[in-house]
């Protein structure tokens, strides 16, 4: 079921309608000015990289909010289209690395990833749980609310039937949560999912909460994985250009240590690198969070420390 060994495709997905501040649209563009493309080849893959998909014309003009929900014709749009994409790489034996943009987009990508390994288990690595419904939303933020719709208990949206309910609570698990909204802390017990918070990174190290999470949703190491990475995830020390930093998170080791576990599973079919925004803090920054974000895909492509 494997992807072609060594055969990616990064997907650019400059997209910011999942959330309010400009500037995340802007993350795939420097995460590729930076060379991903020539370090995942000098990795010793084939990599197939078209420019950047325009969603110009597939962004609604008028999109009034839906109950709470904000832009909500565009994201969806946006993310169906971006199922189409990934699931076609993939059925081409190619690992979409998908570069976002807010992390509205994975409703697209892993909509995309499951359509072709209907089996394949969900690693989300965020500050964040993503996982409000219309309903329990504050803020209205689509990026707040992907999961909800992956797992079909988002409620009776109609512009947003194209999404079916592809994901299973038993094969999601999260790793860096710390700012979890208390709707959300319920729907995480109502379900059943697995997650281990940074309060579970500091108790057991990062080593022994990648081996549980993947006991969780992949405990024969025999399903396709879709690694979902909110660079958010990441202090904000280490990775400053986002729009919703939280402070205490994950160390620049803890990851890169991540992505290079589960890329010794040999599972891995599909990487997200979301919610990078280059308009957020000094150049400084923006330079250090670029890097951190290719060096995480190169992580989770196989590089080596040694
Ligand atoms: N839970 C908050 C909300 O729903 O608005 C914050 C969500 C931030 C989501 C970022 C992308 O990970
Ligand atoms: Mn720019
Ligand atoms: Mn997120
Ligand atoms: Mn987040």
């Amino acid at each position: 079921f494997l992807p072609d060994p060594k055969s990616a495709a990064i997907v650019g997905c400059p997209f910011s309608g999942g959330q309010a501040k400009i500037g995340v649209d802007h993350g795939p563009i420097h995460l590729v000015k930076a060379g991903l493309e020539q370090q995942l080849k000098d990795l010793g893959w084939q990599v197939q990289f078209d420019g950047h998909h325009q969603f110009e014309e597939i962004i609604e003009e008028s999109d009034p909010p839906i109950g709470n929900m904000k832009n909500p014709r565009s994201v969806s749009r946006v993310c169906e289209s971006v199922a189409g994409v990934v699931s076609g790489h993939a059925r081409r034996g190619q690992l979409p690395v998908v570069l976002g943009g807010d992390h509205s987009l994975a409703m697209g990508t892993v909509g995309g990833t499951l359509e072709v390994y209907p089996n394949a288990c969900v690693i989300w690595i965020d500050a964040h749980a993503d996982i409000n419904t219309p309903k329990t939303s504050d803020s209205g933020n689509i990026h707040g609310m992907p999961l909800a719709f992956l797992l079909g208990i988002a409620g009776n949206v109609p512009e947003f039937a194209w999404i079916k309910p592809v994901l299973r609570a038993n094969r999601l698990v999260y790793i860096g949560l710390r700012d979890v909204d208390s709707a959300e802390k319920r729907i995480l017990k109502e379900n059943g999912i697995k997650a281990f918070s940074m309060h579970e990174v500091d108790r057991h190290g990062i080593g022994k909460v990648v081996e549980l999470a993947l006991d969780a949703v992949n405990p024969n190491r025999d399903l396709p994985i879709h690694l979902s990475f909110d660079v958010d995830a990441l202090d904000p020390s280490v990775a400053p250009s986002t729009g919703t930093p939280v402070r205490g998170g994950l160390t620049f080791r803890e990851g890169h240590y991540i992505c290079e576990a589960i890329h010794e599973t040999g599972l891995l079919v599909a990487f997200d690198l979301m919610e990078v925004n280059p308009r957020l803090a000094d150049a400084e920054s923006v330079r250090q969070t670029v890097a951190v974000g290719c060096s995480l895909v190169r992580a989770a492509l196989g590089e080596t420390l040694l």
